[in-house]
């Protein structure tokens, strides 16, 4: 078994539940029976940390695990690796330095080797080579996750997927595209544009990202209220095993209801069970017409009312409904030099439409902004219609997170709530840190009750964290909240699961934990 996640041990299915279910393959159980778990010695590590409760505690929250037994890099295993991607198997220390670290600079593993094949074949055999020597591995996308999920905790090889750029292939009757993971989603939207399609996601990291991780965290994003989750776009996946068997589940159908569909596996499963070489998606058509409306609002209740009246008076070419709170806004104006465009409220919406009619749609937009100003839900607004003016709203809600890094060091939550709640929580913690923290600010995806809570201090603070934490979780279990909406557990979150799931779930997954040593769960 090679494939070590030590960061996480979310889905680590056990043999006995996978293959037990699976009983056309049950004659593999004795000889490859593991291959889709993570290798039995880290769920004991993860016993290990809860069990002296070293995740959950204050004091050393979301601390890494000790590294387990893995053998180390070798003069032979690189002279297999040069062989086998040569010029690809990249062991300067300067040039492994932005693999190491995550995009907000706050988790650094200590890799010594990044490898960059090209070919599903290629990943499959430095899969079985690692497998075979014990070596531990860390797939990585675009690496711009917010958890620490995509780059090492230890010397972990770095398998990474920017080199697996290709499309290929793009149906444009079925708007299916089938493409490799180490495709960047921007370069996908582009290239989908040209044929008159879209990509069913958006996000704000969409310039770096690349789609296997994109399906492999199970990345939310700015159009989910419209298209839904990977889970009901992807159709297929192409994933290599732990001991590098390839499963080829790339299938570009609707509906297909042969047998268990594993790729739903897969999909937010971290790389944990494998990793996902190429994928197969169902893309929407270009939508005729565009618009989006930037509007303020005095109380988060008139914003959760003005959500209702969208889905009411807008609801089949609603594409999102958005919104930061002001102290966002404050801080794309200070580090961002971007300007409101309306007078400042409390908090601001962006709602986005996307239909075919453009006269249909812009009197749709027009009867719903005149309801919603004329009872006084909605205190100033502004429209888009042209891609330029578009582009500029939009950046006012995908910049907050990058404003927010200028602010010193940010305390980061992802949290699925009842929509009436999400905001609750922004006030309560406010209140809860007092003068702790310099920032506490709300921003997030309303449409699907997902909040991004971050709380800002000027440098790492002990004290601080631990008055966020377990406060922030012990909040969201109590509301039967996720306390991972979209960015997934990664090594950030990966002790808190149990505020979110049963302990009972969480043995299947394959954790090997007793719900007694969980006094936090709900
Ligand atoms: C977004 O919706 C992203 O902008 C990032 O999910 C959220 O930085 C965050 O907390
Ligand atoms: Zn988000």
């Amino acid at each position: 078994m090679v494939i070590f996640f030590e960061k996480f041990a979310r889905l680590s299915l056990k043999s006995t539940f996978i293959w037990s279910l699976c009983p056309q393959y049950s004659t593999a159980l004795t000889t490859v029976g593991r291959a889709l778990i993570v290798r039995s010695s880290q769920l004991i590590q993860h016993r290990y940390v809860h069990s002296r409760g070293l995740g959950a505690s204050p004091a050393n929250p979301g601390a890494a695990p000790p590294r387990l037994p893995f053998s180390r890099v070798t003069q032979e295993v690189l002279a297999f690796f040069r062989t086998l991607l040569p010029g690809r198997t990249i062991t300067d220390p300067d040039l492994l330095k932005s693999s190491n670290v995550d995009w907000l600079k706050t988790v650094e593993g200590n890799s010594e080797v990044l490898l960059r094949p090209k070919t599903t074949e290629e990943v499959s055999q430095i899969l079985r080579h690692c497998s075979e020597r014990n070596l531990a591995v860390c797939p990585q996308g675009g690496n711009t996750g917010l958890v620490g999920g995509s780059v090492p905790v230890f010397d972990e090889i770095i398998l990474s997927t920017s080199l697996m750029n290709q499309v290929i292939t793009f149906d444009n009757i079925s708007g299916i595209l089938t493409c490799q993971a180490g495709c960047v989603l921007e370069n996908l939207s582009n290239y989908l544009e040209e044929r008159d399609f879209i990509m069913p996601l958006d996000l704000g990291a969409k310039g770096s990202c690349h789609i296997g991780g994109n399906v492999s965290t199970n990345a939310g994003g700015l159009r989910l209220l419209r298209y839904g989750s990977l889970r009901g776009t992807v159709l297929g996946l192409e994933v290599v095993l732990a001991d590098g068997r390839i499963l080829k589940c790339l299938a570009t159908l609707r509906k297909d209801n042969t047998g268990y569909d594993l790729k739903q596996l897969f999909i937010g499963s971290e790389g944990t069970l494998g990793v996902i070489t190429a994928v197969s998606i169902l893309c929407p058509r270009k939508p005729k017409a565009v618009n989006v409306a930037f509007l303020g609002c005095s109380s988060f209740q008139q914003l959760l009312e003005t959500f209702q009246y969208c889905r009411g008076m807008l609801g089949e070419i609603l594409s999102a409904f958005e919104f930061l709170d002001a102290s966002c806004m404050s801080l794309l104006e200070k580090h961002l030099k971007l300007t409101n465009p309306i007078t400042e409220s409390p908090f601001y919406i962006v709602i986005e439409t996307a239909g075919s009619n453009a006269t249909h749609d812009e009197e749709k937009l027009h009867q719903f902004l005149e309801e919603v100003m004329t009872s006084s839900l909605v205190t100033d607004g502004t429209v888009a219609t042209e891609a330029t003016k578009i582009k500029a709203l939009w950046s006012l809600r995908e910049r907050v997170t990058e404003a927010l890094t200028h602010e010193g060091y940010t305390y980061k939550y992802d949290i699925s709530l009842p929509v009436e709640k999400i905001y609750d929580l922004v006030q309560d913690m406010r209140g809860h840190l007092g003068d702790m923290a310099k920032n506490v600010v709300g921003y997030g995806h309303v449409g699907d009750g997902n909040l991004h809570l971050n709380i800002t201090s000027p440098s790492k603070d002990p004290a601080l964290l631990a008055a966020i934490e377990p406060y922030v979780y012990e909040w969201t279990s109590e509301w039967k909240g996720s306390i991972s909406a979209e960015h997934g557990l990664g090594l950030k979150k990966r002790n808190y699961i149990y505020y979110s799931k049963p302990s009972e779930a969480v043995a299947l997954m394959g954790m090997h934990t007793h719900s007694s040593e969980h006094t936090h769960t709900p």
